[in-house]
Order: C-alpha cells, then sequence, then structure tokens
C-alpha cells in the first residue's frame, strides 16, 4: 500500500489531521493500536479553547459539539474559604467549550469513516522507517494478517507520549525536557449533576479539587493525591468527603462510574521533526492537566502541520515544513508555562514551607483583585493564538 501521509494514532492529533488533509485532497492512512470502542469510551480531557472549539467547526466536524457541549464564560477559583469567578467574557471577550475528548474523538471517527478513508483499529506491531530519506515507510500488522509495508511521503506520528514514533528518532537529535510532579489526580466521573455552573479549582490545606463537567447530569472531579495512591483505599464515601471538604461545595453525592489515578509530567521534546517525521501532539510534548491544555495544543500542533503539507502538496513549498517545529514549539512552551504555573499555584507540595503557603495564598489573592493578573490567567486558559 502507498499513500501521500502515514499517521501514526487516533487520538484527537492524528484524526484531526486526517480529516483536515482529506478536505485539502491529501491522502492519509491512519494506524491505531487500541480498538474503536476503546478510544470512544476513554475518559481524558474536556475542555476546548475558543480556537480548537472554532478549529473543530471550520473542519466540518463540530455541529454535535455546539448542540451539545457547554460554553462556559468563566471559571472559579476556591481559596480560604471564599470563592472568586474568572470572567473570560469580560476580560477576553471569549469563552471555552465543555465537551469530553472521547466525544471529540468520536465525532472524528464517524467523519473518517463517511468519507470512506482508510482508518485501521488494533493495528500490531507498528514501525516508522527511513524517514531521513524522500521515501519513508510503516511496517505494521492487521489482526491475524501478515506484516505489511505502507510506502509514504511523510509520517505523522500522533502516537501520544508512549507511542513509537519520538523513540525512533537516534539519539542525539532530540533533545528532552522533563518535570515530573511529586503528586497525581485522583479522577472520577460520577452520575450526578455537576453542583455548580462553572468549573472550580480548588486550592486547600489537603490539596488541589477540581469540579468539572460533562454534561448537566455527569460531573467530572479530581482530586490531588500520591503519585502511587492506592484506589483501594478510596471508597465512594471516602471520595465524596473529600471532595466536599476540598471543594467546600454542597455536592451531589451519586454514582461513581468510573475512577483513576493520572499522574503528571511536564515534557518536551525538541525539534518535533527529524527529516520526513513529524511528530504532534503529547508524542511530542505533555503537560499536567491543571491549565486543560494537552488536547487543545495537539489540535493546534495539527493544525500547523495540516497547513504546511497543504502548501507543500499545493505550491511544492517546503517553507511551512520546515518551519514546523519552531512555529509549534513557540506556543507549546508558552502552554508549558501556563499549565506549569497553574500547578504550582494551586497544588500543596510536601517541601512546601510556610513562606511557600503564604506566596501562593498573595498570589492567588492578587489574582482575584488586579485585573491585570485576572486578564493574563483568562487570556491563557480561552487559548493564545495558533501561531506567534
Ligand atoms: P493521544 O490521545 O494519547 O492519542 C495517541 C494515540 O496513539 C495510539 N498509539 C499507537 N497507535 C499505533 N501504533 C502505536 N505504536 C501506538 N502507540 C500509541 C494510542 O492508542 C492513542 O490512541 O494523543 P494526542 O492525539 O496527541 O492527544 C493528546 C490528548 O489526548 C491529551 O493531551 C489530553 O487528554 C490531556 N488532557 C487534557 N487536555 C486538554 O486539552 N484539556 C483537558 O481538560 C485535559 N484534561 C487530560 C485531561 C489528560 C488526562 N489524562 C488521563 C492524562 C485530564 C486527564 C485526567
Ligand atoms: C476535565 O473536565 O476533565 C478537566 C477540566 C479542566 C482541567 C482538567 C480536566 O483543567
Amino acid at each position: 500500500m502507498r499513500t501521500q501521509v502515514a499517521i501514526i494514532g487516533a487520538g484527537p492529533a492524528g484524526l484531526l489531521l486526517a480529516h483536515l488533509l482529506h478536505r485539502s485532497g491529501i491522502e492519509s492512512v491512519v494506524l491505531e493500536a487500541r480498538s474503536r470502542g476503546y478510544l470512544e469510551s476513554r475518559v481524558r480531557a474536556g475542555v476546548l479553547e475558543h480556537q480548537a472549539a472554532d478549529a473543530l467547526s471550520h473542519a466540518g466536524v463540530g455541529a454535535r459539539m455546539r448542540r451539545e457541549g457547554l460554553l462556559h464564560h468563566g471559571i472559579i477559583l476556591s481559596f480560604g474559604g471564599q470563592r472568586h469567578r474568572i470572567d473570560f467574557e469580560d476580560l477576553t471577550g471569549r469563552a471555552v467549550m465543555i465537551y469530553g475528548q472521547q466525544e471529540v474523538v468520536k465525532d472524528l471517527i464517524a467523519a473518517r469513516i463517511a468519507a470512506r478513508e482508510p482508518l485501521f483499529f488494533e493495528v500490531e506491531s507498528v514501525s516508522i522507517h527511513d524517514f531521513d530519506t524522500l521515501r519513508p515507510s510503516v511496517r505494521y500488522r492487521l489482526a491475524g494478517a501478515q506484516e505489511q509495508p505502507l510506502e509514504c511521503d511523510f509520517i505523522a506520528g500522533c502516537d501520544g507520549f508512549h507511542g513509537v514514533c519520538r523513540d525512533s528518532i537516534a539519539p542525539g537529535e532530540l533533545t528532552c525536557f522533563d518535570r515530573v510532579y511529586p503528586f497525581a489526580w485522583l479522577g472520577i466521573l460520577a452520575q450526578v449533576p455537576p453542583a455548580s455552573h462553572e468549573l472550580i479549582y480548588a486550592s486547600h490545606e489537603d490539596g488541589f479539587a477540581l469540579l468539572s463537567m460533562r454534561s448537566p447530569t455527569l460531573s467530572r472531579l479530581y482530586l490531588q493525591c500520591a503519585p502511587d495512591e492506592d484506589l483501594d483505599g478510596w471508597s465512594d464515601e471516602r471520595i465524596w468527603n473529600e471532595l466536599h471538604k476540598r471543594l467546600g461545595a454542597s455536592l451531589v453525592t451519586g454514582p461513581i462510574l468510573q475512577k483513576s489515578v493520572t499522574p503528571m509530567r511536564s515534557f518536551v521534546a525538541e525539534p518535533m521533526r527529524s527529516g520526513r517525521l513529524f511528530l504532534a501532539g503529547d508524542a511530542a510534548h505533555i503537560v499536567p492537566p491543571t491549565g486543560a491544555k494537552g488536547m487543545n495544543q495537539a489540535i493546534a500542533d495539527v493544525q500547523i502541520l495540516a497547513r504546511a503539507l497543504e502548501s507543500f502538496y499545493g505550491t511544492g513549498s517546503g517553507e511551512g515544513l520546515n518551519g514546523y517545529s519552531q512555529t509549534c514549539l513557540r506556543r507549546v512552551w508558552k502552554v508549558q508555562r501556563f499549565s506549569w504555573w497553574m500547578t504550582t499555584l494551586l497544588h500543596r507540595f510536601a517541601t512546601d514551607n510556610p513562606f511557600d503557603l503564604r506566596r501562593q495564598r498573595a498570589e492567588l489573592e492578587y489574582i482575584c483583585s488586579s485585573r491585570a493578573a485576572s486578564q493574563t490567567l483568562a487570556e491563557n486558559y480561552v487559548g493564545l493564538p495558533l501561531e506567534g
């Protein structure tokens, strides 16, 4: 088989890239290790930046999001027993969209299937080759079949943090920047109406907590916990009590549908390209989820990559492809800064001394009392421009 762009991974990055390329008449093949059912039920991100939601609409895959998503015009910061609203509409004229990542993924898979374009699930033994030449290739095996080659012009490594693409680049070509946080998030999905219309980010002496949602009947909540937290020690009752205490909200309790522990890390690999291999999304960088940026940066990367490939196939110019890594990384680092800052602003570190705690409180109070400071938070949260 031969195609123009081989896309490894069918997360938000790989699927949106495939869709954007198809709309520009560029062929691609998407190879995904997991099953469709797994991808469509994997609960992860929930917040779309203003520009990411617009990108999905402009690409013709935003109709259900516009119907079912929840437009949020602000968030609440909770600390010291008080709540403060950050009004995005007033501070930036923009809003964010609450719409689950698995819903974005469902919409993109449906669009790919409707277009009758190749998307293979449960693909095994994916390996990538010769991307330092003009004729790269991928080898892979469909369930129960022989290994086969896929020849292509370019490979898009959209295979997430644990994928094979980044690790296929020769050691020494990449520089990796990394920070591991000494805590994780215990996340639940619960069949209860959200106790607040807007997200609540809580800084509490026992640790961070977040109230989020997926729909008027489904809540998504998180608690700061140890990186190696044992879920067996967390009965439903203990989780609700802890959330109630940290959020200071009268939560409606009810059935917990899912529980998970997510470790927290900041990571960037530079450059995001090696020859004809382009890394996008979590394959190239990850952030702690406090700023709600991971899926959004993945969407930003592939918009830039799609434009560069359109320009290459349309005019023969490699300028966009040559600038891809630098263009993405300018935004990636601003997103890294914001995610790190939100994380340190709101979490408790075991090493915090009384000075750190007073400084953290002063920073929260400054944000809530200064228009300039709350605007800084708001403009990063609703999303920075794609380029620049
Ligand atoms: P993905 O979604 O991980 O997709 C990569 C895909 O590649 C497949 N794959 C392979 N396929 C073929 N061959 C191989 N060898 C392969 N190896 C891997 C995988 O099966 C997978 O399907 O990466 P992508 O597309 O870059 O998207 C990134 C986002 O998924 C991620 O950044 C976000 O989920 C992060 N995140 C959040 N991001 C936000 O923008 N807003 C949020 O509110 C937000 N909240 C979150 C989050 C992540 C969380 N967790 C669980 C990490 C909340 C949480 C709790
Ligand atoms: C979520 O709804 O899953 C969510 C919301 C905001 C975040 C992280 C996760 O910062």
